[in-house]
């Protein structure tokens, strides 16, 4: 693969990278996307399970949607995409803002990370707000109730209507301001407000680049847009920041 030679330039001379990721950038390690041919949504539809009225009129029903999404993450490792996200700490700052509620960032060593949709592994009582990790649990058949209250335990993630949490929101989206370079990738983009960070990210002088196997609701704004799996590329990237680093 052959970089374009202004975003190699601003490869040299960057300090602070910011990866904003979606879904795709687990795709390669088995986890499937929301959107596009293969997404999970083609086959079940979004609003009838991520979002509250969903949970609390059909509470087993979606908290098995999420079980069985967990045994799913449980069983899959980062993939070489996430690890050179990892790798690049070597030479820049880097701050990986996600929609992702896998945790596989953290997993591939990745240190400041701001997780826009909440995550998998965490859980809250939607009557008394107290958090339950997944080993805090019991087994049970269905949804587990809380022990303080006996309220139902939802995973703390975003559904559709809620608001993000406001430090993971602020945060990522200061960071994406304050990059030089903000990576894009594995992101459909057509979600909102995730998806204004790399627009405000570029209206305050961020280089943008997107990475993905298909144009996007973003690639007319992005400064370059590489064509390809995350998992081949951002390795392809590290390889060229050691180089140009080390020169
Ligand atoms: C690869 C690849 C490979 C594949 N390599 N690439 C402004 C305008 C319009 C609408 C709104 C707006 N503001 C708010 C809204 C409403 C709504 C919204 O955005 N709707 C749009 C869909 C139209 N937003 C909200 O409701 C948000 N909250 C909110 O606005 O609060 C304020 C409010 C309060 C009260 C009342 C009203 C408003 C919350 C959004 C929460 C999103 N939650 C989900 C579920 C999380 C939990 C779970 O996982 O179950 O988050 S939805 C889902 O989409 C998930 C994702 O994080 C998110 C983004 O998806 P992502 O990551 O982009 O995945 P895909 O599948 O779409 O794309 C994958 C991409 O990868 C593709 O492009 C592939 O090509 C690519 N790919 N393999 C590289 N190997
Ligand atoms: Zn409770």
């Amino acid at each position: 693969m052959i970089f374009k030679q202004e975003f190699l330039d601003k490869l040299k001379s960057a300090k602070r990278l910011v990866f904003f990721t979606g879904a795709g950038i687990s795709a390669e390690s088995g986890i499937a996307t929301f959107r596009g041919k293969d997404g999970i949504w083609n086959k079940m539809k979004p609003e009838e399970l991520a979002n509250f009225n969903a949970f609390m009129q059909n509470p087993d029903l979606v908290w098995e949607w999420y079980q069985h999404r967990r045994e799913i993450v449980h069983k899959t490792e980062p993939n070489p995409g996430h690890f050179a996200i990892a790798g690049l700490e070597k030479y820049y700052d880097v701050t990986v803002v996600t929609q992702n509620i896998d945790n596989l960032h953290r997993r591939a060593g990745s240190k400041k990370i701001y997780e826009l949709h909440g995550n998998i592994e965490r859980n809250f009582c939607v009557e008394c707000k107290q958090y339950y990790d997944l080993s805090d649990l019991d087994k049970t058949e269905g949804v587990p109730h809380c022990k303080k209250c006996g309220g139902l335990i939802r995973p703390d993630v975003v559904w559709f209507g809620e608001f993000l949490p406001q430090e993971e929101l602020n945060g990522g989206e200061t960071s994406a301001k304050q990059s030089d370079i903000c990576f894009v990738a594995g992101t459909s983009a057509v979600v909102y407000p995730a998806a204004y960070i790399p627009m405000n990210a570029k209206r305050a002088g961020s280089y943008i680049v997107e990475i993905n196997i298909e144009p996007t609701d973003l690639t007319n704004y992005a400064d370059y847009s590489i064509f390809g799996k995350s998992g081949e590329i951002i390795p392809l990237i590290l390889k060229e920041a050691e180089k140009l680093k080390s020169s």
